[in-house]
């Protein structure tokens, strides 16, 4: 087992030192950043990491463009700390806040003069952007819907945000966009609460006839759109989101960003929904996997990633285009809703041959796909990268960070990246080692979660 991380991410590190103006005068023009983060994406849960019963044509051909790593690990095995994790560079246990499965209406878990990934491409001259789950709290104490939700994303270093605040199965049901709920209707105040009830509206403890999605543990407080969520809401009628579009809101909005920033660098943070609970396809997508609903918001997915390529490639930017794409953790079946992922019999295994789940302590909950992609860059896979990997090295190493760049105060995961180099690791394959992150202390969130 090797005693530290060992992080290649390649490309992310020579971009930290194209931010920083510390490679040399001949280097290549900065390249646009998209970082795509699935939620719940197994190691067995795509066709380039062998599944059959679902297809992700998409996710496949960014696979054959550029290098899949078999051993890479979200830095937890739950939602909110690894993100925490991919915005700072720092292991959620460091910062508390950050290492817990957040509330909807808890408040930004990112201290504001932390260093962040898109404040230090955006101080390199990119423009930034985050579309889709945030699940790092907003504002700065208890969030109140009503009106500017500050601090949030544009205080961390975003231009751009288009946010689900926390999960699809938590409360508030409604999209942020800059800081202010989408649709709001000043006569309709929004009120959330994760304590007692509130309002008269339906539950799903006591009007389970309205359900179109039943749970199967918790989940069972205010109904939006037929569900039944983590949490309570009043108000906020006009802005509810409806599940079966929520795939094609934020791709749009992430397409959108894209068009609107081709010209300057910019970096994307695209954060799907899917395959989070509740798992609510588009009808288009519906019985179209051979593994039930969990395999229908997989090609969902797919779908959602077809298109942030085939805009890259659409406005020729692709080859001047980092894509990363990873998952927060590991695969789950039965995540609280009776969506028949949990009595799934088709043979399809989120997680591959790895044992456990999300939210524990076995390899299933965190090691998870992981796909770069930079066109002439990071050479095209044949090559499997057997080198560990983990979204927590979004941070330059001291080398790289001569420039402007000033480290944050306190310990970073991030670590030295001077053995990666712009074409990439060029160990061959070898087959799915364990674990490397426990040498570095790692562990894992328990508990259900996001
Ligand atoms: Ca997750």
């Amino acid at each position: 087992m090797r005693k530290t991380i060992e992080v290649t991410l390649t490309a992310m590190a020579l971009v930290a030192g194209l931010a920083t103006g510390a490679v040399a005068a001949d280097a290549p023009r900065r390249p646009n950043v998209v970082v795509i983060l699935a939620d719940d994406i197994g190691y067995g849960d795509l066709g380039c990491y062998g599944a059959t019963l679902v297809k992700t044509p998409n996710l496949d051909r960014l696979a054959r463009g550029g290098m899949r790593f078999i051993d890479a690990h979200a830095p937890s095995a739950v939602c909110t700390p690894t993100r925490y994790a991919l915005m700072t560079g720092q292991y959620a246990w460091r910062h508390p806040p950050g290492s817990r499965i957040l509330s909807g209406v808890a408040p930004l878990c990112i201290p504001k003069d932390r260093l962040t990934l898109p404040a230090m491409l955006k101080q390199a001259g990119y423009t930034t952007g985050v579309v889709g789950k945030w699940h790092l709290g907003l504002g700065e104490t208890e969030t109140d819907y009503n009106g500017e939700i500050a601090p949030g994303p544009r205080d961390v270093g975003f231009d751009y945000s288009f946010i689900i605040p926390a999960t699809g199965d938590r409360t508030p049901c409604v999209y942020v966009e800059n800081h202010r709920v989408v649709g709001f209707d000043p006569r309709d105040p929004i009120r959330v609460s994760y304590g007692a009830p509130i309002g008269d509206g339906p539950t799903g403890a006591r009007n389970p006839e309205l359900l179109k999605v039943k749970p199967s543990h918790g989940h069972d407080n205010t109904i939006v759109d037929g569900i039944s969520r983590i949490g309570y809401m009043t108000g906020g009628k006009a802005a509810r989101w409806k599940d079966e579009a929520m795939a094609d809101e934020i791709t749009r909005k992430a397409v959108g960003f894209i068009e609107t920033s081709a010209g300057r660098p910019f970096f994307l943070y695209f954060a799907t929904h899917d395959v989070h609970v509740p798992r609510v396809p588009h009808p288009r997508f519906r019985g179209t996997s051979r593994c039930g609903t969990r395999g229908d918001v997989i090609q969902e997915l797919d779908w959602s990633v077809g298109e942030v390529l085939a805009a890259l490639e659409r406005l020729k930017l692709a080859d001047d285009t980092l894509v990363l794409f990873t998952s927060d953790n590991g695969g789950v079946m039965d995540d609280g809703y009776q969506d028949g992922s949990g009595d799934d019999r088709s043979g399809h295994r989120c997680n591959g041959a790895l044992r456990g789940f999300k939210g524990g302590l076995y390899e299933g909950g965190t090691r998870v796909p992981f796909l770069a992609r930079w066109p002439g860059k990071i050479r095209p896979a044949r090559h499997r990268a057997s080198s560990s990997a983990t979204s927590t090295c979004s941070r330059p190493s001291p080398p790289s960070s001569a420039g402007t760049y000033r480290p944050a105060p306190g310990p970073t995961a991030s670590i030295n990246c001077r053995r990666c180099s712009p074409n990439g690791p060029r160990r061959r394959a070898a087959s799915p080692s364990s674990s490397t992150a426990a040498g570095a202390g790692w562990r894992s969130a328990k508990g259900r979660g996001s």
